[in-house]
């Protein structure tokens, strides 16, 4: 059963299917599918389709349905994952957000939910975020980590746009930056001075414990 309904949620975004998507995931949390194994086989549906576009096989409308099946499930999936989760003693304080010029948020999203669930008070800016507004969040809420998404290699200019504000605020070594998102590699981070680089999710909780020594 569990093997049907990944093999589902997948195909339900493959063929930009809302209403499948949505009762798919339902479905998933009535027959206690472990969420993380769900958003795996949504994430291989919309990768399978991005491909797809890559390649000039599929049409940015077909993106956008896809997108559009894959936003449909995911709530319904982060609340099982936010259910399931033990909430802790306040982390630390993250702001996040995706960098200016992008508007991808579903792995955002879902790292947002990742860092909520381990305990850590995320401030989420949403999409399209400019380097000015990312600086005037981590001083109003005092930050501890400035976490940064892009999935664009041009928007990944945007990251380092924004280290370079901090360090022109003389706040650089005062908030530590983590960054990730589809166009981004350790190679990357280290070249813009991040502090920290994972390609998942879970492993950007692993990364927020490590850069808040918790
Ligand atoms: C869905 C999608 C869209 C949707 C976005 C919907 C939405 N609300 O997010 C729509 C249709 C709107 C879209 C639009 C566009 N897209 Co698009 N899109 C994708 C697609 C297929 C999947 C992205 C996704 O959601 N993946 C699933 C999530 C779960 O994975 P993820 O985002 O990578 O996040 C994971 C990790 O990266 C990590 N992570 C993410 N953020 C962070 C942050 C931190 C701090 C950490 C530690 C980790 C972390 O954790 C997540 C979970 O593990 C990708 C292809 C791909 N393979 O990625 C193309 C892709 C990103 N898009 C692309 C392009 C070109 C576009 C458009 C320019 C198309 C166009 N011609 O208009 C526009 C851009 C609009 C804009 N200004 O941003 C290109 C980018 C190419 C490049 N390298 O520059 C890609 C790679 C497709 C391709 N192969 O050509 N897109």
């Amino acid at each position: 059963m569990s093997n049907e309904i990944l093999e589902s949620l997948k195909k339900a975004v493959i063929e930009y299917n809302n209403e499948a998507a949505t009762r798919w995931a339902r479905k998933a949390v009535e027959e206690g599918v472990d969420p993380i194994k769900a958003v795996d086989a949504l994430t291989k549906g919309i990768r399978q389709v991005g491909d797809g576009f890559s390649q000039g096989e599929l049409w940015l409308p077909e993106l956008v349905g896809a997108a559009d099946a894959m936003k449909s499930a995911m709530p319904i999936i982060e609340e099982e994952i936010k259910r399931r989760g033990k909430k802790r003693e306040t982390a630390g304080v993250i702001v996040l957000g995706t960098v200016k010029g992008d508007i991808h948020d579903i792995g955002k999203n879902l790292v947002a939910t990742f860092l909520t669930i381990d305990g850590f008070n995320v401030i989420d800016l949403g999409v399209d975020v400019a380097a000015e507004k990312f600086i005037k969040a981590v001083k109003k809420h005092k930050a501890d980590i400035l976490a940064l998404s892009a999935l664009m290699t041009m928007t990944g200019q945007e990251q380092r746009k924004t280290i370079d504000a901090l360090k022109k605020e003389g706040i650089k070594d005062k908030v530590k930056v983590m960054i990730g998102g589809g166009a981004i590699t350790q190679g990357f981070a280290d070249d813009i001075g991040a502090d920290a680089y994972d390609p998942t999710a879970v492993g950007a909780v692993k990364l927020a414990r490590r850069l808040t020594r918790k």
